[in-house]
């Protein structure tokens, strides 16, 4: 059986209970926990010099960690990564700068990384590569002469080529996802995006099977929407009921309904205008005053990067803003943690929640409705109300869809959940517990790396065939 290596660019804490908010890290470890192999990226440090890998194993995954210097943090990292292709790619060009000296430095990362990673790499191991940080990552590769299977699946959205076309070395970009043999997206939408940046710019063709051919390359690019493990986080959701911090929200919310957020602080998540929407519900419907509130947990992420200090500051002045309008002396309408939470007690705080308020301006998937939805009890549970731009509305056909533009129809979401029947919300959980427990998190891995040995044997029979010609010509 060949050994499976994971690329990303951060590797998850390797100590147990040290809490990784991140749906990657979440997703990434769940899958390669049951499978073993080894997990190659950062470790989180800035460092000096570089140096080797650092080999830790635990259980039967290894992790091989690197150092990053404070120059390839500021260009890969923060720049080129966090401050261009992630706002853009979530469609926030207004938010994104381009700077050559950053894409330099993320071209550099990429090939120093990827020739790190070449001294471990032995002839039958498959490679998966993870997100927008390593775009480039298998050119590198193959330029030093990995033959091996490399697939690659983007966690955040692709999007559509003329918002694409706002990064200036797009095409060079795409070019280099063709290095890969099989390139993932969360949903169909994303894939078709690519798909019709490869056609219509005429850099190659896609057929039925979800062939593209391309840049002298044939590859594999569908959908292989991310899921979770719904049983085991149901599991945990009962399990810590019991905890402190539960039970005091519990208290603290006697006769009153919850509705509860969960997200890294980062603007693609629509926060302001989730609080604005919860602040519109207040005004129109005041015989709520007194009876709901709103939990947004958002552990904050990326805090080097400005633009995110400026939504902390931000969001902060809506929560005053809107808590000085309508709190009363025994009643806080939002309540705002800035912090991290252990995760089985997300799922247990979940589990309190009349309402799941999971409202995106665009996400890959969102991992956090998925969970919502598992940690209900199927004999009383809570409604989600999602957002129409999160991956996850495609699969979970019982939320309360919503855009999270019109503040108006999610503050009548909103009210509609609280108010829904017993009968309507176990008829929706039902709906959405089938799909998730089909499509869970193995199955997005076993199905992406069945394509991924499947296609690369494809491609090296047709080499062979190939070369044989040649000889004989
Ligand atoms: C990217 C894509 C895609 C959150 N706060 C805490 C905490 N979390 C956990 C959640 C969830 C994960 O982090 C967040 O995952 P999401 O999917 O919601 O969002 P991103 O981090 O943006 O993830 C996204 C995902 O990759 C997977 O492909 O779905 O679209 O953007 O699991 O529960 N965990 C802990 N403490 C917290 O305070 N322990």
């Amino acid at each position: 059986m060949s050994r499976l290596i994971v690329v990303s660019n951060r590797v998850a804490p390797t100590q147990e209970g040290r809490p990784a908010a991140g749906g990657l890290a979440i997703g990434v470890l769940d899958a390669l926990k049951e499978t073993g192999g080894v997990w190659f990226g950062w470790s989180g440090e800035i460092a000096g010099e570089p140096s080797a890998p650092v080999i830790e194993k635990q259980g039967n995954v290894t992790y091989a960690t690197v150092a990053l210097s404070k120059r390839d943090y500021d260009q890969y990292y923060r720049g080129f990564s966090n401050a261009t292709l992630w706002p853009t790619f979530h469609y926030r060009n207004d938010l994104s700068r381009y700077d050559r000296q950053e894409y330099a430095g993320y071209l550099r990362v990429n090939a120093s990384l990827a020739k790190q990673l070449k001294e471990m790499i032995r002839p039958d191991d498959i490679i998966w590569v993870h997100d927008y940080h390593m775009l480039p990552f298998a050119r590198c590769l193959r330029e030093l002469g990995v033959k091996n299977p490399i697939g690659f699946f983007l966690h955040i959205p692709f999007p559509v080529p003329q918002v694409l076309f706002t990064v200036p070395p797009h095409e060079e970009l795409v070019k280099d996802m063709c290095s890969y043999d099989v390139v993932g997206f969360q949903t169909d939408a994303d894939r078709q995006s690519f798909v019709d940046y490869i056609e219509r710019g005429r850099h190659g063709t896609a057929s039925d099977d979800n062939m593209v051919h391309a840049y002298n390359r044939f590859l594999k690019v569908a959908a292989y929407p991310i899921g979770i493990y719904p049983d085991a986080i149901a599991k945990a959701s009962v399990q810590f009921t019991d905890r402190k911090a539960v039970k005091s929200l519990r208290d603290a919310m006697r006769n009153r309904k919850l509705i509860m957020s969960v997200d890294r602080l980062d603007y693609s998540k629509g926060l302001v205008e989730r609080f604005q929407a919860f602040e519109r519900l207040l005004l129109n419907a005041p015989g709520w005053h007194g009876r709901v509130s709103l939990v947004q947990i958002a552990p904050p992420t990326r805090s080097d990067v400005q633009t995110y200090q400026r939504i902390r500051q931000n969001l902060e002045g809506e929560a005053g803003r809107i808590n000085g309008r309508f709190a009363q002396l025994d009643w806080t309408p939002i309540q705002y943690l800035n912090r991290k939470y252990e995760r089985n007690l997300l799922m247990a705080l979940f589990r309190q929640s009349q309402v799941g308020y999971v409202t995106p301006l665009r996400d890959g998937m969102n991992l956090v409705a998925k969970e919502y939805v598992a940690s209900q009890d199927p004999a009383d549970p809570g409604v989600l109300v999602l957002s129409q731009f999160a991956g996850a509305a495609e699969q979970l056909p019982g939320a309360l869809v919503v855009n999270p533009f019109d503040l108006s129809q999610m503050a009548e979401a909103l009210e509609r959940a609280l108010s829904m029947p017993l009968a309507e919300r176990q008829a929706r959980h039902a709906d959405m517990m089938a799909p998730l427990r089909e499509n869970n998190l193995s199955v997005w891995r076993d199905t992406f790396l069945a394509d991924l040995r499947h296609v690369s044997t494809a491609s090296s029979v047709t080499e062979k065939a190939v070369k044989r010609v040649d000889v004989t010509v």
